[in-house]
This record gives structure tokens, sequence and C-alpha cells, in this order.
């Protein structure tokens, strides 16, 4: 049975206890954790060398459909009702708005060391303890809105800008490239505006958010869920353009053996672009 991934602030009660209960049920069982720190061990920019498969480079998005799906499933296994929400920034903008409410996510971290005090993944509910990080914290962290230099979400502007693109992603396939539909989603910039769409977002939410562990906030996955919602919409509005390099860059090319084509294996799994880019029979958004 296909399921359907639901905007965040569509949730009845119901529904937002048990995704917030499952949430809790993976990090008792030591599964939360795994999650983090597979991501802390993709976490590799353009600078370094070796195969970038989830960051800066043409497979953030399907790498990161394949992690939600993977988190989603684990979340299933706990209560088979539940799915991944999105957050949709460009409608919800507001640090007390949805998802930052004590029913959901909670809200923003207090002054002085931004330790996220309210809603069930509060330190002090015993709950959620920060296991796998780069710092040695045990609490989660947010800076809602940047507090010393604010910034804003992106807008919806910014998403459209992305999403007319008709192209995927362009040589030299890093965080460098100012064309395709990747990058301007992923949102490595240069110039006047550093942080575009995906990459605002993180900036914007702040503290665990900011870095390889971000994993640990589960806002993470409501903001990938939403990245994954607007490939589909991508690839709806250019039904003839695909993922985006078809075949390995050749042997003069520095991106050789650094980047994922579409019919490569794309690591940790056993599974390629190519096979990621419908999931029409596996969930939709409504
Ligand atoms: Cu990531
Ligand atoms: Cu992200």
């Amino acid at each position: 049975m296909v399921y359907v991934r639901k905007n965040v602030s569509k949730l009845t009660a119901t529904e937002r206890r048990r995704f917030v209960d499952a949430l809790l049920e993976l990090k008792r069982s030591g599964e939360y954790d795994e999650f983090v720190r597979l991501h802390i061990a993709h976490f590799r920019g353009d600078g370094e060398r070796g195969l970038r498969a989830a960051h800066m480079a043409p497979s953030f998005l399907p790498w990161h459909r394949q992690f939600v799906l993977d988190l989603e499933n684990a979340l299933r296994r706990v209560d088979d009702s539940v799915t991944v929400p999105y957050w949709d920034w460009t409608r919800d903008r507001s640090p007390t708005s949805k998802p930052w409410t004590d029913d959901l996510l909670g809200g923003n971290g207090r002054r002085g060391d931004r330790q996220v005090m309210t809603g069930p993944f509060a330190f002090r509910t015993g709950g959620w303890t920060i296991r796998a990080g780069i710092t040695d914290g045990r609490f989660l962290t947010r800076d809602l809105g940047r507090s010393r230099r604010p910034i804003d979400l992106p807008t919806k502007a910014d998403l459209d800008w992305a999403l007319r693109d008709p192209v995927y992603d362009v040589s030299p396939w890093d965080s460098t490239v100012s064309k395709g539909f990747r990058n301007k989603m992923e949102g490595w910039g240069s110039g006047g505006t550093p942080w575009r769409n995906h990459n605002r977002v993180h900036r914007w939410v702040g503290g665990h958010m900011l870095g390889g562990a971000s994993v640990n906030d589960p806002v993470f996955w409501l903001v990938h869920a939403f990245m994954d919602m607007q490939w589909s919409r991508w690839q709806r509005r250019h039904r003839k353009h695909r993922y985006l390099p078809a075949r390995p860059p050749g042997r003069d090319s520095d991106q050789r053996n650094r980047i994922v084509a579409r019919h490569e294996r794309m690591p940790p799994w056993d599974v390629t672009p190519d096979e990621l880019e419908d999931v029409s029979e596996i969930y939709r958004y409504a």
C-alpha cells in the first residue's frame, strides 16, 4: 500500500503523538543514534578526497531520499500508522509556529547554552540524550532565526527559482555550481547570498542543525521530507529531464570516482540514483 506523507501543520493530535512516540522509541532502543552516526560518517565536503555521496554532489537528493526512507521504515516497525511529515518553511515561518510546539518538536533553545527546554526532545525529560555528536554536549540545541545575526527562512520565491531550472545538475557537480536544480536546492552559494534553500534552513534552525550531527534534531527529517517533495515536484514539471550525470566523469576529470553517476551504487546502500527516481509505489505527498 502506498502511504502518505503529510504537512506537519495538518497532523491531528493523535498523529502528532504517534510520530513523537515512535521517534522516542527508536531513541530508547539505540536505533536512532545509528542514523546520527551514519550521517556523520558521510559528512564530507568537496575540499576532501574520496567519494561524496551525501552532500555537495548530485546524489544529495537520492542519498537523503533513501536515508529518510530508512528512518521511516524504522518508525513504521514501531507503529505502522506513522509516516515522516514535512515542514513547509515557506508557510510556517515563525519560531512559535509548527513544528516548534510542545506536542511536536518543542521550541527554541534558551539563551546562553541554547538548550531546548520544552517539548518531548528536551534533555530534562530524560528521553533525548545526545550520544553521537561532534562535541560533548548531551542536550539538544537550537537557535531559531540565529539571534546574533538574524537570518530569514528561505521563501517560496527561492524554491520557485530552483524548481524552474530544468537541468538536474551540472559539471563539476560540486558545491560551486551556480546552475542546476540540485545545488539550487542544496543551497551552496557564492557572492552576496551564501545560503540558499536547504542550507539556509539548517542555518536558521541553528544549534545541532549546523553540522554533521544535525540528525540529532528530529526536525532534520521534516526538512528532508520537504526537500524530497520538491524533487518529486521538479520531476513532474520537467518530465524529460533526469538525474545527472548519466555516466561517470571521464578519465581526465578530477571528479572521477568522487561522485555517483545515475547507474552507480550509492553507498552505504546497494541502490543507484536511477532506482530511487520513482518512489510512487512506496509513498506520496499530500
Ligand atoms: Cu545530510
Ligand atoms: Cu540537510
